[in-house]
């Protein structure tokens, strides 16, 4: 597990160290592991490497309507049979959400369970995973009601919490952790764009850049209609974005600061989701 505060000007707030250190212990107390991981970055989103704990695990890939549909299905390629069991999911799909109950249901079902049904004790489950991932939404969902607090900025979630959702099951909401290779600069790209920290203005910018290339690379329909554009898009992000910029009628006396709001407005576009469905991460070709 690397875990790591962000070097420099990042973000790693009080109740996230907290949390990163009682982790081990909340997962010994529990009979099974989710990770919410982020669709949109299957790799970077994640926090731990499941196949090493002797738990029943799943990997949740969140947000699955916010990825590209043909990246999605290369992935599940790419996960198949895998060690850990996951699934490509939407929250706000119902189906989605049975699916995960049915999930939980299966691996309760079994010698373990039965043990804990003697002791009339709950099969007890822990959702982690990246802020912002949905960790708080999934146990709302669940439970078909807003129990834990969620919210679109990341941290939302401060302290661990343990919710009843039936008599035989319990959730642990707890505090979203950044998982953080410090060495990868495009690691620190994409978590600042899928929100899992908060970030300071110049690294915007270097987000931007990452986010505008990869829409040169797999332009959608929604992006190049928001800001009237053709498919016929310059090859450099700077001049794209700088199209982007006459596009929106983004105006100031100072042009730096022309550039600096078109920035914000594209990365917050992007977090609403105004873009299209956007994969930040690719698996690997097999070929
Ligand atoms: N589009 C979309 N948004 C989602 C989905 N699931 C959750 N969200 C949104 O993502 C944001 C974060 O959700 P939370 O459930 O608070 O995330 P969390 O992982 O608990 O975050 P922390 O407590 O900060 O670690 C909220 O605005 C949710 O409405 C989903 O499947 N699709
Ligand atoms: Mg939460």
């Amino acid at each position: 597990m690397s875990i790591n505060a962000p070097k420099g000007k990042g973000w790693f707030p009080g109740h996230m160290a907290k949390a990163k250190s009682a982790l081990p212990s909340w997962i010994k107390n529990s009979n099974m592991i989710i990770e919410v991981r982020d669709a949109r970055a299957p790799l970077v989103s994640g926090l731990l490497n499941l196949a090493q704990y002797q738990k029943k695990s799943l990997l949740v890939y969140n947000k699955r309507q916010l990825a590209n549909p043909i990246i999605n299905q290369k992935w599940q390629t790419h996960f198949e049979n895998q060690f850990v069991d996951s699934m490509f999911c939407n929250f706000f799909v119902p189906q989605d959400i049975q699916k995960i109950l049915r999930h939980l249901k299966k691996c309760a079902s079994d010698q373990q369970l039965k043990k804990i049904r003697d002791d009339k004790l709950p099969w007890r489950v822990i959702v982690l995973g990246a802020p912002n991932t949905g960790k708080s939404t999934l146990i709302n969902r669940l439970l078909a009601r807003k129990r834990v607090q969620t919210g679109s900025l990341p941290g939302v979630t401060k302290r661990p919490e343990w919710v009843r959702i039936n008599h035989r099951l319990e959730l642990l909401d707890s505090p979203g952790i950044v998982s953080y290779d410090d060495t990868s600069e495009e690691t620190r790209l994409i978590l600042r764009l899928i929100y899992a920290f908060k970030e300071d203005l110049t690294e915007t910018s270097e987000s931007v850049e990452f986010l505008l290339q990869k829409l040169i690379d797999q332009p959608t329909k929604e992006f190049l209609n928001r800001y009237q554009l053709t498919n016929q898009l310059p090859e450099k992000p700077a001049e794209l974005l700088q199209t982007i910029l006459k596009q929106v009628n983004i105006r100031d006396k100072n042009p730096d600061n022309a550039t600096i709001r078109a920035t914000q407005k594209i990365v917050a576009d992007f977090r609403a989701a105004k873009l299209g469905p956007i994969s930040l991460e690719s698996p690997p070709e097999l070929i």
